[in-house]
């Protein structure tokens, strides 16, 4: 299943989630609370060296 990381405040997570909603995709939300540097940690830097998201993870890995 597609993992999205997103801050349910977000305008551009809210693109995201309508998005994957339109097309009726299903997907595990994680929520990450980008006011408190979630989103900055060593672990999601890992997997987004932009440091922002909404960031969307494949099933592959990806
Ligand atoms: N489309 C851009 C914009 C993403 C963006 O600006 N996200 C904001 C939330 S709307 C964010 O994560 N801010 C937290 C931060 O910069 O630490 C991207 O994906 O890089």
């Amino acid at each position: 299943m597609l993992r999205l990381y997103d801050f349910t405040g977000s305008g551009n997570g809210y693109k995201a989630r309508l998005l994957l909603g339109l097309l009726d995709i299903s997907y595990e939300l994680v929520e990450k609370d980008i006011m408190a540097g979630e989103t900055r940690t060593p672990e999601f830097l890992a997997m987004n060296p932009n440091g922002r998201i909404p960031l969307l993870a494949l099933e592959s890995g990806d």
